[in-house]
């Protein structure tokens, strides 16, 4: 068992940390593990179970610190004595102003040593994150409920279980530097009680309450004078039929689930009563319908310091009845300064969450070239696919950077890119079958990404497919064509 100390100081009345009381725990107490943290009281509560204020005889406490020891089982090495050597040292050092008033990670290092990643969900996203955190041996771990998530296989720590349970996302986050997600469907409860305990986590609890009910998020944009179609928040299925009776809700409209919903699930074209009659029952809103000439998206990138950098504006094409994308295309064929436009839009969106990590924020461009905000996802997103070929730093990477507060990279492409998402074919459920995956390899500029979902459902998203070409309408041509060729489908 390795004691882990926990130093909740206030500066003193000189600004001064008491580093003769933190000397003496790390000597006398024969640490292995050790975190210093500064924050204020009121992060602290004193009936928390996990820590118990000392109040030491040995040594003269002023008033102004407060000295707390925490017990943890943690595996010991020399390897990580010696990355903690460094932390300790590091950490005696004055530390700097984060715009969001919380520790900067760039005292860590994260390259070849023990610093642990956590990341919530272990899908195909997480999966494309770790090919950059093996580039740059970055240790991880991984929460996910299936035991055959596609982020088994480049993970170094594996743990399967619920991410909605309070408890399960907890006792993962304990055990991590760093905290992640690369779902929203995570326990929010348990990163808030993280992040009140130190743990680093990123996008906030906050950012991600602010997101992951499309009521609040909504409510959000309104506030934060967000350009959004109109919209109102139901609590439930009946409540929805009332206004439909009252003729306060006029067809057609758009159903979103406040929760639960991704990759085309929870959301609906309403555009008659019996519409409604499928839909699941629980708080939703219904969004006027935006008649739009094309939908874009915005990947904005920000580190903790608070850099900011935006991906090029890409144009979305969605498959008519699944609601997902079946192309995105970058850079969108749309006038300059209508791209400007939405860049300035994403880059607001972004600066009014104050959000760490990547934020993707999709867009319609009205009929009078409006931009109105659609939605966004605070994590890597479908439409910053293309950038793994085409960028010069692709989205994966450009997470870990923001998240590790590490310089963000050059977001322009090299080339042009197409993405084609490789949904699986209706009719076919079970054992996933890649049809035809050898001639789309012989086309010209054309990678295949499979993710590693075992099993094919209609629609499930089970890869995708990047087509760059200096010229980007030879790539669409080529992109149509892959589209055609590769077919997923079951045994
Ligand atoms: N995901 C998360 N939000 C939207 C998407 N597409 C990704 C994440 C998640 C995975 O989809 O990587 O882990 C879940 O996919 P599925 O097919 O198992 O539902």
């Amino acid at each position: 068992m390795a004691v882990t100390v926990l130093l909740i100081q206030n500066y003193n009345k000189e600004n001064k940390i008491n580093k003769r009381v933190h000397r003496y725990f790390l000597e006398k107490l024969k640490i292995t593990d050790n975190r210093k943290q500064t924050f204020h009281d009121s992060r602290f509560t004193s009936h928390d179970s996990q820590i118990h204020l000392l109040t030491n005889s040995h040594i003269h406490l002023s008033p102004f610190y407060y000295l707390c020891i925490q017990i943890k089982r943690r595996a010991t090495s020399d390897e990580r004595r010696a990355t903690n050597d460094e932390r300790r040292a590091k950490s005696e050092e004055p530390k700097k102003t984060t715009t969001d008033n919380r520790q900067p990670t760039t005292d860590m290092n994260y390259f070849s040593t023990n610093f642990t990643l956590g990341i919530l969900g272990g899908g195909q996203l997480g999966k494309m994150m770790l090919y950059e955190t093996r580039k740059w041996d970055i240790r991880t771990s991984v929460l996910d409920p299936s035991a055959e998530a596609p982020c088994r296989i480049a993970t170094d720590n594996f743990v399967q279980g619920d991410l909605m349970d309070y408890e399960t996302v907890y006792n993962f986050g304990k055990k991590v530097d760093v905290l992640t997600f690369e779902i929203e469907g995570v326990n929010i409860e348990a990163l808030e009680k993280l992040e009140n305990e130190g743990v680093k986590v990123y996008p906030s609890a906050a950012t991600l309450r602010n997101i992951q009910d499309k009521g609040i998020q909504k409510q959000f944009y309104k506030e934060h004078q967000i350009p959004t179609s109109p919209f109102k928040v139901y609590k439930d299925k009946n409540d929805l039929n009332e206004a439909i009776v009252r003729k306060e809700l006029h067809f057609p409209f758009v159903w979103k689930s406040c929760t639960g919903g991704y990759d085309g699930k929870g959301v609906s074209i309403i555009r008659e009563a019996e519409d409604v009659i499928p839909l699941s029952n629980g708080a939703c809103i219904a969004e006027k319908l935006i008649p739009f000439k094309n939908e874009l998206a915005v990947i904005v990138a920000r580190n903790p310091k608070g850099e900011v950098k935006t991906y090029p504006v890409v144009e979305m094409e969605f498959h008519p009845e699944a609601n997902q994308v079946e192309y995105v295309i970058c850079p969108a064929r749309i006038d300059e300064a209508v791209a400007a436009k939405a860049r300035a839009v994403a880059t607001k969106v972004s600066e009014a969450f104050k959000h760490v990590g990547l934020l993707a924020v999709e867009m319609f461009q009205t009929e009078n070239d409006e931009i109105l905000v659609n939605e966004v996802a605070p994590r890597p997103h479908n439409s910053g696919h293309y950038s793994i070929e085409a960028s010069y730093t692709n989205q994966f990477e450009q997470q870990i950077r923001a998240i590790l507060d590490l310089p963000l990279g050059n977001t322009d492409s090299k080339v042009g890119g197409i993405m084609v998402n490789l949904v699986g074919a209706e009719g076919h459920t079970g054992p996933v079958i890649y049809k035809n995956i050898e001639k789309i390899l012989k086309m010209e500029g054309v990678t295949p990404h499979i993710y590693g979902k075992k099993e094919t459902r209609p629609f499930r998203k089970m890869g995708h497919v990047t087509i760059v070409n200096k010229d980007l309408s030879k790539a669409r041509k080529i992109a149509e064509e892959v589209k055609k060729t590769i077919e997923v489908i079951s045994k």
